[in-house]
């Protein structure tokens, strides 16, 4: 267990917090505290308390789930005082090593509701920021729209004063605190979306409008909602990867985290009720976050996506491990520079070409072991807000499609839950029904093209298409990922 009187004698190669982290209070409220917000925002607002009069920006973590180990994760934050470790590895294996004092509350929001809408309506709450996936955000693809249809919403929106959603959590704050007269706040979403700011503002601002209009409209004209491009790679951590890093620290913490040692975050200067002094710790503030966004998505993730629905079929557990065979680094090569370069504006100063390098020497990374599993899980919503750009491009374009209809091909494969071999494969799709599962896992090669998977391009799919995409499945299955790649 690690607590804040170890932090007078922490071992001499771990950094600890330069700031009284006694004085920190809660300024920001987090939904989804995983790992890449603790080596990511958790970093940045670690750096900006030890800068002077910052302390008001510490952060109340807020879990959205309770039992099992949401439980354990609540119990080990708190027996720890919200304290965790933070090692970075650069590509060379060199690791620093930091125990970081923001996180400065955690509440399970199923235990505590009353607490957490008292937080949200606090006058000191002055960003409301999340992590809860790509998908987590419920908006149709097709339409664009919040889908109010969906059964927690429709519990919610049935009793909006007891929620159970991000949603009906932040509107009922929100609610509360217009009431009581404190004005409004920041939305800010640090997940992985084109327009992530956008799309909070059409989740959040739809869900109200659900539940009383005069309040959407007021979220509308007193929220803001910066679009943020965020980047960083941090896996999983296993009980074991814990003792190793524990071991290498010489701490004894209960969360200790694992990062590599680059970081990004471009976002746009849009906060309503003021924000920690990130200029000065290395956040970039721009108004054409655009750019930024679209280039890390559809190279970064578009890419990490193939490579992970590559190695689920050979059965490879890590991300170096599948960019270590030639044909699958050379593809994916391909795809970057053939498909995607081509049909992508660089943010300004940026030459594509070598973000290009920078991401495989990044994925590369042995040290890091980042998990295939990890970026495979929900394949579903990342496909849709990863590739769908691309593939419009590509296809609508008229240009050689031949490896963006592998790539679908290599998704379809992996819903189906087999590996090349024919083996069972452990399928994490938070947001497929049974039944969905049950289409996605059929032999036919063409019947789970119907999957939200392709809702966002399934327009421009013609028959030929199709038929391609079933070939390429075929293909897959006699002879497996390496032969089959179009290289
Ligand atoms: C990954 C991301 O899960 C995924 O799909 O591509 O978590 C990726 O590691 C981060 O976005 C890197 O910034």
């Amino acid at each position: 267990m690690l607590t804040y009187d170890d932090l007078k004698s922490l071992p001499e190669t771990v950094a600890g917090p330069s700031y009284d982290v006694r004085k920190v209070t809660s300024g920001i409220v987090h939904f989804g505290v995983g790992n890449f917000f603790r080596a990511h925002l958790g970093y940045y607002v670690d750096r900006a308390l030890a800068l002077p009069d910052q302390h008001h920006w510490g952060i109340t973590g807020v879990g959205l789930r309770s039992g099992g180990n949401s439980d354990r994760k609540a119990e080990e934050f708190r027996a720890q005082e919200g304290l965790y470790s933070l090692t970075e590895i650069a590509a060379n294996g060199k690791a620093e090593i930091r125990v970081m004092g923001c996180l400065k509350d955690y509440l399970q929001a199923p235990d505590e509701p009353e607490k957490v809408l008292a937080l949200l309506a606090d006058k000191a709450t002055k960003i409301i920021s999340m992590t809860i996936t790509e998908g987590g955000y419920n908006i149709d693809e097709t339409t664009g729209e919040f889908r109010t249809s969906l059964p927690a919403v429709q519990e919610d929106l049935a009793n909006p004063q007891k929620p159970g959603t991000v949603f009906g959590f932040v509107v009922e704050g929100l609610r509360r605190r217009r009431e009581a007269g404190h004005g409004g706040l920041t939305i800010m979403s640090c997940d992985n979306l084109r327009h992530n700011g956008d799309v909070s503002r059409k989740a959040f601002v739809g869900y109200a409008r659900a539940v009383d209009a005069d309040l959407a409209d007021w979220i509308d004209q007193n929220v803001t909602f910066p679009n943020a491009m965020v980047d960083r790679i941090t896996p999983s951590v296993s009980d074991e990867d814990k003792a190793k890093l524990n071991e290498r620290s010489g701490l004894k913490d209960l969360q200790p985290l694992l990062s590599e040692d680059f970081i990004q975050w471009v976002i746009e200067d849009k906060f309503a009720a003021g924000r920690p002094a990130f200029e000065k710790v290395g956040v970039e503030f721009t108004d054409q976050v655009s750019a930024y966004e679209h280039a890390k998505i559809r190279m970064l993730n578009s890419s990490h996506l193939i490579l992970s629905a590559a190695g689920m079929l050979l059965n490879l557990k890590l991300v170096d491990e599948v960019l270590g065979e030639p044909r699958v680094h050379k593809f994916v090569d391909s795809v970057l520079e053939k498909d995607v370069i081509p049909t992508l504006k660089a943010p300004p100063g940026v030459d594509l070409h070598k973000y290009k390098s920078t991401l495989l020497t990044r994925f590369s990374n042995a040290a890091m072991a980042d998990q295939v599993a990890r970026i495979a899980s929900d394949a579903t919503s990342k496909a849709q807000v990863f590739w769908t750009e691309t593939v419009r491009a590509v296809l609508e374009g008229g240009r050689d499609r031949t490896r963006i209809v592998y790539c679908m091909a290599l998704l379809l494969e992996l819903l189906r839950g087999k590996n090349e071999k024919g083996e069972k494969i452990a399928l994490q799709e938070p947001f497929l029904s049974e039944d969905q599962l049950k289409i996605a896992a059929s032999d036919d090669f063409l019947e789970s093209i119907n999957l939200p998977a392709f809702d966002s391009w399934r327009d421009l799919l013609t028959s030929e298409i199709k038929k391609e995409i079933a070939h390429n499945r075929e293909l897959i299955r006699k002879d497996g990922v390496l032969s089959s790649l179009p290289v």
